[in-house]
């Protein structure tokens, strides 16, 4: 039941996904956004009361629920206030949980959620299941109502994750924790809780045992996926290396088409979401052979003169870049010119010194926080744009050299989204 007196806070997708969701349900709800002119106000229906430019605490405090979208923090003091008044504050994944009969299975972690939400998505539908996937991976969760599912997987943000208190999924999986929106959160340990959340109720935790950050409360009922043999892991056999379960060999590592340890623990996590929903190892394995990798993650763009340039615009945090290095690293004869740079969000750079005097030739700095990285080493340069960034590192490659658009930054200084990043990136370089 969606009480009368409903506030919906931001308009960006989720926030117009829980308007149509209210007027679906006969309630005409009040709309909030900080920002004067948010970005979905043209597509919403007509004669809605809303509250542009900041929030109205009379309004919030008189409200009966308040939906937030996970850009706005719950610490913003309308909401703080409203809280303490007893107004009840959810997300739209709450709100989703509470009409969804169908199991849950959901994916948090700093890296690889998207990779290991679509992978578990496809071995669903491959098992014949009727799927639904969403979340923080682009599809607002409300959105999965319109059809009858068997399944949902939702990626989840540690942002969706602060307004969703009662998940109680069949399996819930946080992949690995590094730095990452030390912007809203006030410490690593405030952003890792947040995302243990989604443990809550789950019938089963699938943790990360290489990363002791993703550990799940004392108690629950758990897996963990790594690179040694226990559980869902790795063996020798055959005089090559196996992806493996409970130390059997089900899939050489040289059929899988994503590259890198990094992707080998994606797999694996996956594996075991998909093995507690019941798909069959038959379509788990079908899905692993031909699945490429999402565009905007270490994707080949192209060669030009003997230079290969890769994509990997969703780097938007170190670990991410780091992944991206290794991922590539089997591959690589040639130097490395790596590209990176945006919006900081508070982040350490101090991971990429090391890489800096050892497997990175030079480093084109870009973005809102380009000073703390041209600090790092002395083979960083100042770039204005991706555009100049592009042609610097094309003036340094030789022929046999890498160069990726790995940024460890978020896109937002300069792009609407890391989409629009790497896309711009792809042209210049197909310009070349
Ligand atoms: N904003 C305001 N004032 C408001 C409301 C929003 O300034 O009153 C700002 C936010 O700070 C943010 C922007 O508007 O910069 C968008 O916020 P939003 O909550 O309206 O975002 P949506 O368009 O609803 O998209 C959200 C997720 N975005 C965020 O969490 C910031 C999308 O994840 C997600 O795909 C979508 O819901 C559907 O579920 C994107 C993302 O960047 C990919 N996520 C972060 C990440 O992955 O690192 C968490
Ligand atoms: P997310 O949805 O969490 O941002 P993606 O699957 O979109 O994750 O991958 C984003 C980037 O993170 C990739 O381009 C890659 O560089 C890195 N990455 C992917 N999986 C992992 C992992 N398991 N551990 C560390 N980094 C990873």
């Amino acid at each position: 039941m969606i009480p009368a007196r409903t506030v919906i806070i931001g308009l960006g997708q989720t926030g117009l996904s829980c308007v149509h969701y209210c007027m679906r349900r006969g309630v005409r709800p009040v709309v909030m956004d900080t920002r004067t002119a948010p970005p979905g106000a043209e597509q919403l229906p007509e004669g809605l009361e809303c509250h542009f430019g900041g929030l109205n605490a009379g309004v919030l405090l008189n409200a009966e629920l308040i939906i937030a979208s996970p850009g706005v923090p719950l610490a913003t003091p309308g909401l703080q206030q409203a809280a303490g008044a007893g107004v009840e504050i959810i997300g739209d994944v709450e709100l989703f949980l509470r009409e969804c009969r169908a199991p849950v299975i959901a994916i948090t972690g700093s890296n690889g959620k998207s990779t290991v939400t679509t992978l578990v998505g496809e071995m669903a539908a491959e098992a014949g299941l009727a799927v639904g996937v969403g979340g923080n991976i682009g599809t607002p969760a409300l959105e999965l109502l319109k059809e009858p599912l068997n399944l949902a997987v939702l990626e989840l943000s540690s942002f969706q994750l602060e307004t969703t208190p009662g998940l109680n999924a069949l399996a819930a999986t946080v992949l690995n924790i590094s730095e990452d929106h030390l912007d809203r959160y006030d410490s690593l340990a405030h952003y890792r809780d947040t995302k243990l959340g989604i443990y809550h109720g789950a019938g089963l935790c699938v943790y990360n045992r290489e990363d002791g950050e993703t550990l799940p409360p004392a108690g629950s009922r758990a897996v963990s996926f790594g690179l040694n043999e226990q559980d869902y892991g790795r063996v020798e056999h055959q005089g090559e290396r196996w992806l493996a379960v409970h130390g059997e060999p089900v899939l050489p590592v040289r059929e899988l088409r994503i590259v890198g340890a990094h992707n080998q623990l994606n797999a694996l996590a996956a594996m075991a979401l998909a093995d507690e929903a019941g798909i069959s190892r038959t379509a788990q394995l079908a899905v692993l052979r031909r699945f490429g990798g999402l565009a905007h993650r270490c994707q080949f763009i192209a060669e030009k003169q003997g230079v290969r340039w890769i994509n990997d615009s969703k780097a938007t945090n170190v670990g991410a870049t780091l992944a991206a290095i290794d991922g590539i690293a089997d591959g690589l004869t040639g130097r490395l010119w790596l590209i990176a740079g945006g919006q900081g969000k508070g982040q350490d750079f101090g991971p990429l010194v090391p890489l800096l005097s050892t497997r990175i030739a030079g480093m084109a700095c870009l973005g809102q926080d380009r000073a703390q990285l041209l600090e790092l080493g002395d083979n960083t340069h100042e770039v204005a744009d991706m555009s100049e960034a592009v042609s610097w590192c094309a003036q340094q490659a030789q022929p046999g050299d890498w160069v990726l658009l790995a940024p460890a930054c978020a896109s937002l200084d300069m792009y609407s989204s890391y989409l629009v990043r790497g896309d711009h990136f792809a042209t210049l370089v197909e310009a070349l």
